[in-house]
């Protein structure tokens, strides 16, 4: 059994911060779920556009309050604690918080540690040799 909490991995490569958000990642490929799983706080007052073509994601609202936007179709949903949205179809998106978000985020396949979107808002498909099992970068 994996027990982990936030404190054990403060201060190590499972936290990664870009300017819009922080994730905090519990569980990893190296880890052997088949998805990673991450405690992730997205800034107040920002809107960050993602497009993960090469992952499925589902992210649950746990604090806070935004709206979540699919590009294609324009249509835009609320987000508060208690509500999940989930990316079957790699949707193209844009997450607006209005106040400070706590998201549980899990992603198929998993992330394996360092990952951070690119131009295209995604995130590339790390080969197992370039990573630790602990997700720092070899
Ligand atoms: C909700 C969302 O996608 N935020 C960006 C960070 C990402 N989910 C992560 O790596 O935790």
């Amino acid at each position: 059994m994996i027990v982990r909490s936030l404190k054990d991995i403060e201060g190590t490569d499972r936290v990664v911060s870009a300017d819009n958000w922080m994730s905090r990642r519990l569980l990893l490929r190296g880890d052997n779920m088949g998805f990673s799983l991450h405690d992730t706080i997205i800034h107040a007052g920002t809107s960050t556009e993602m497009h993960y073509q090469n992952h499925l994601e589902a992210v649950y609202c746990i604090q806070g309050k935004g709206s979540v936007t699919a590009v294609g179709t324009g249509e835009v949903f609320d987000i508060e604690a208690g509500t999940v949205y989930a990316l079957d179809r790699h949707d193209k998106h844009v997450l607006t918080a209005e106040s400070t978000m706590r998201m549980v985020c899990v992603f198929n396949p998993p992330l394996a540690g360092p990952e951070s979107h690119d131009k295209s808002g995604a995130y590339p498909l790390i080969e197992e040799h370039d990573v630790t099992p602990t997700g720092t970068r070899r």
